[in-house]
């Protein structure tokens, strides 16, 4: 590394906060499924900015919408209409096949969205006596970093030493049809929310079924199923939402990250008028939710994703994936598993290489990856790869897996 870049590096340590803990790379630019650091290095991405950037780096259609609208109205406020905002709800409703959105910017925004209506909803439509709603989230999930995400979160890392913590959630593990039935059960439950596959946690598959049994469970005690889906949709996994995989439509639906093709936070929760119409003017919002900016990079963002056929892309993509990496055996891979374009490789707990080290040694190979926990790497690019450079990839991959294995 150059003396640029260890200064620029530098300067993030001496001046930012010290709440992450990059691999040694500074990045510069980026183009479809590649970046390219200060020193002009070529990398393959297979993070996407953890699946913000599904239709690659800087993609010219959404440029286009965003500096095009740039030069015409950026922000109004919702104190005003402007003429985006209608025109991108119409778009985004028909597309998902819901009544209503309510627009807003990062994922945990999202998060806490659904989390409101699913309450109000239970005040309103299932007659919880007041401030008694519950809310039942699983094991491992991650949905952000506000204070309600956390409280919700049974990572250290995410809660511990930031309480006290928001009341009303209770927890169920993954995967656990009982357990959540127990919960289900009370008549205080409002809502049960889920991510269709674990992100963070290290892209936990559930047993086939798990999610359209929930989601009948839900049905039988009146509780709302709310999909996160700020990680696994928009064709990450190989279908839309990776709550299509079962056939489940979520009564409340969370978009975020690549609703933007990772130009700026964009996220969306999709619900019907039976949910979301019980939040009333004044009663939720945010200055920048539905701006017209936002509105014309998510239509286009979206719109890239159905003419570029990205979700068939990611299941093919993703099969050949899985493929190549299953076809090798490395005494130290324990599991490669995923769906779609959202893959990980789990190394044994033992061995003497951490996830980190192998994300150090592939980031010298050309290809950039993100450990989660001390032993998982996550392989998530962008969703336009094709079978060549995927092939490449894959290469790159074996052969950094085969020089750990000494
Ligand atoms: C960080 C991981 C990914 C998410 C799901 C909501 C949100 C996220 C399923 C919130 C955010 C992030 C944020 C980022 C790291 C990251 C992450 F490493 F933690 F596991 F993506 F895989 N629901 N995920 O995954 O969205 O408010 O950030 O827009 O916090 O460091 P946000």
């Amino acid at each position: 590394m150059n003396q640029a870049a260890s200064r620029l590096m530098e300067l993030e340590s001496l001046y930012g906060a010290h709440n992450y803990h990059p691999l040694p790379v500074v990045l510069s630019r980026g183009l479809g499924i590649y970046v390219w650091d200060t020193e002009g290095k070529k990398y393959f991405d297979f993070l996407s900015a953890y699946s913000a950037v599904n239709q690659g780096h800087c993609h010219p259609k959404i440029v286009d919408a965003l500096t095009k609208q740039a030069k015409e109205l950026t922000l109004t406020s919702r104190a005003f209409f402007n003429d985006q905002l209608g025109p991108y709800e119409e778009y985004i409703t028909k597309y998902f096949g819901y009544d209503k959105v309510l627009p807003m910017n990062t994922g945990v925004e999202g998060g806490e969205t659904a989390i409101k209506l699913a309450r109000r909803w239970g005040y309103v439509k299932k007659k919880i006596p007041n401030n008694e709603a519950k809310i039942t989230f699983v094991k491992g999930n991650f949905w952000g970093r506000t204070l309600a995400a956390i409280s919700s979160s049974t990572d250290p890392a995410s809660y511990a030493g930031f309480g006290p913590y928001m009341p009303g959630f209770d927890l169920v593990e993954y995967d656990n049809l009982i357990e959540l039935e127990e919960k289900l059960k009370h008549p205080n439950c409002a809502a049960f929310m889920v991510e269709p596959i674990q992100g963070e946690a290290g892209v936990v598959v559930p047993s086939e079924g798990y999610l359209k049994k929930a989601k009948a469970l839900c049905e039988k005690y009146n509780v709302l199923f709310i999909a996160d889906e700020v990680q696994t949709g928009l064709g990450r996994t190989g279908k839309l939402l990776a709550c299509d995989h079962e056939g489940v439509r979520p009564d409340i639906l969370i978009l975020g990250k690549a609703l933007s093709g990772g130009i700026f936070p964009v996220s969306a929760v999709l619900a019907d008028d039976e949910i979301m119409l019980n939040i009333k003017p004044g009663e939720h919002g945010s200055t920048y939710g539905g701006n017209p900016l936002a509105c014309v990079v998510a239509k286009a963002a979206l719109e890239v994703l159905k003419d570029e056929n990205l979700t068939e892309n990611s299941q093919r993509m993703g099969e050949i994936f899985r493929s190549k990496l299953k076809n090798q055996k490395f005494s130290f891979v324990e599991s490669v598993r995923g769906r779609g374009l959202m893959n990980a490789i789990v190394i044994k707990k033992d061995y003497k290489k951490s996830a980190w080290d192998i994300c150090l040694a592939l980031k010298e190979n050309g290809l950039l990856a993100k450990p989660t926990h001390e032993h998982i790497i996550r392989f998530a690019p962008p969703l336009i790869i094709d079978e060549k450079q995927i092939t490449e990839g894959c290469t790159i991959i074996l052969e950094t897996l085969k020089t750990c294995d000494q």
